[in-house]
């Protein structure tokens, strides 16, 4: 099979004829309503976004082109970025050229560690993860490239040169700041030997003799890659992307979204609330106190977070799959025993309480339990783990939409006043 680059330079043009096609004969044709609550509510269920990477299934989930992600699941980085950008794996020939790529890229320069000293010593791990992208954006190819008259068909070779530097660089600047200003080491320099999950993995530097953690960062980065065009944090990213801001620009937008605790922080946010449990009630509570203690929470008028979800309404499989590991390498762990509990205890819950659509935990309700076990004690650093697996979906997205032209997005926003107008016509 053909290397990356030319694969996609085969498959690029069957894109654009499939969407020319599609916009020939169906130019009008609706495929989605918007309701006043839609508008009013976060657009949910609004079919708007082009997104061919993944697709997630209300009731399924996630699925890689096509592929159910538990089938996935074992895929090196380098594995699920090719198969994100083309729908196909790589032979070994392919990967061992995708690998050798990457990781003649990961040299970091070095005014991106100044700027990293210089921030204070309090400034959230997300916060310096997106300031070390955004510092990058001089490195960008398209942007050099777009201002000495590069033509359209070639912007996403551009776009395909940044996402294998962001690609090779973002986990080294990820593991360093984990290593400098969270767990007060030295940084571990990247094995040029070793691919995405398993350096990252190696320059995190937490003790691994039996592999264990190794291994559940590679599963750890299948499940983080991708999850539909539509999410928040992807979302911005293509809406800044759109403007034909490079990946820089577009990523470290993306970050600043994933930060929220509704979105990418729920990890953070989980674990803390676990903890919290464990340091009230002295280890692991019986279910009827652990109810008890859920329930006024939830009265109170708290989200629990590492549940619920915006699209799924049924268990997350991202969650499944790193919910098996946890009952493979550490089911006495007490902080996976709470949130094995809370995994039980709470879908009733918010059932009970009826205002949540999805009540079952997402992936953001296991990923900590397990990181704490593998000795990862920052909750604070937990999202930057999450951001660093993310931007191979996020590349290949990017890549797609430069491949096929995407324009520049721009809704319209209506004002209150209209919507009142509207409904008073009785125009509906
Ligand atoms: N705990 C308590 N209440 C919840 C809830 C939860 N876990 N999930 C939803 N609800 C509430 C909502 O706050 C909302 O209440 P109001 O009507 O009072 O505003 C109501 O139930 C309906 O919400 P929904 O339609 O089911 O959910 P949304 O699509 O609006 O929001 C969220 C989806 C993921 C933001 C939501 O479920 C939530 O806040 N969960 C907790 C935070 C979390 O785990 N986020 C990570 C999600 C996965 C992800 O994006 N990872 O990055």
């Amino acid at each position: 099979m053909a290397d990356l680059k030319s694969t996609l330079q085969e498959k690029i043009p069957l894109w654009r004829t499939a969407l020319q096609e599609l916009l020939k004969h169906n130019a009008e044709t609706q495929i989605s309503a918007v309701s006043m609550t839609q508008v009013i509510k976060g657009l949910r269920g609004v079919r708007a976004v082009l997104c061919d990477t993944s697709y997630v299934d209300p009731k399924e989930g996630l699925f890689i082109r096509g592929k159910p992600v538990l089938e996935l699941v074992d895929l090196s980085g380098e594995e699920i970025f090719y198969l994100l950008c083309t729908g196909e794996l790589p032979d070994a020939n392919a990967l061992t050229q995708l690998q050798k790529d990457i990781s003649s890229r990961a040299e970091v320069p070095d005014y991106v560690w100044q700027i990293q000293d210089s921030l204070p010593d309090d400034t959230h791990p997300m916060t310096r993860l997106s300031t070390a992208m955004l510092s990058m954006q001089r490195e960008s190819v398209f942007s050099s490239r777009y201002s000495s008259g590069m033509r359209r068909d070639e912007h996403w070779e551009a776009t395909l040169e940044d996402a294998l530097n962001i690609i090779a660089r973002l986990p080294v600047v990820a593991a360093g700041i984990y290593r400098s200003y969270l767990s007060g080491k030295p940084r571990i320099d990247a094995n040029p030997d070793l691919g995405f999950s398993e350096n990252f993995a190696h320059m995190l530097g937490l003790s691994d003799p039996d592999g264990w953690f190794r291994n559940f960062i590679r599963q750890f980065v299948v499940v983080h890659s991708d999850h539909e065009g539509a999410n928040a944090s992807v979302y911005t990213s293509r809406i800044v992307d759109s403007s034909l801001a490079d990946l820089y620009y577009s990523i470290s937008a993306s970050m600043n979204s994933l930060a929220g605790p509704l979105h990418g922080l729920a990890n953070q946010e989980s674990l803390k609330f676990v903890l919290k449990i464990q340091a009230k009630f002295g280890g692991v509570p019986s279910d009827e106190v652990l109810s008890k203690y859920v329930w006024a929470h939830l009265t109170a008028g708290n989200v629990i977070p590492g549940f619920g979800h915006a699209v799924l309404r049924y268990h997350d499989p991202r969650y499944t799959a790193l919910f098996d590991l946890g009952k493979e390498y550490c089911p006495d762990n007490p902080i996976f025993q709470i949130s094995e509990r809370l995994g039980e205890i709470v879908p009733p819950l918010l059932k009970k309480q009826g205002k949540a659509k999805n009540p079952y935990p997402n992936i953001d309700g296991i990923s900590g339990a397990l990181l704490h076990h593998f000795g990862m004690k920052e909750l604070r650093y937990y999202t930057v783990m999450f951001s660093t697996a993310q931007i191979l979906g996020i590349c290949a997205q990017i890549i797609m939409n430069r491949a096929v032209y995407s324009p520049i997005v721009r809704p319209k926003s209506v004002t209150t006043r209209w919507l009142q107008g509207h409904v008073s016509d009785g125009i509906s």
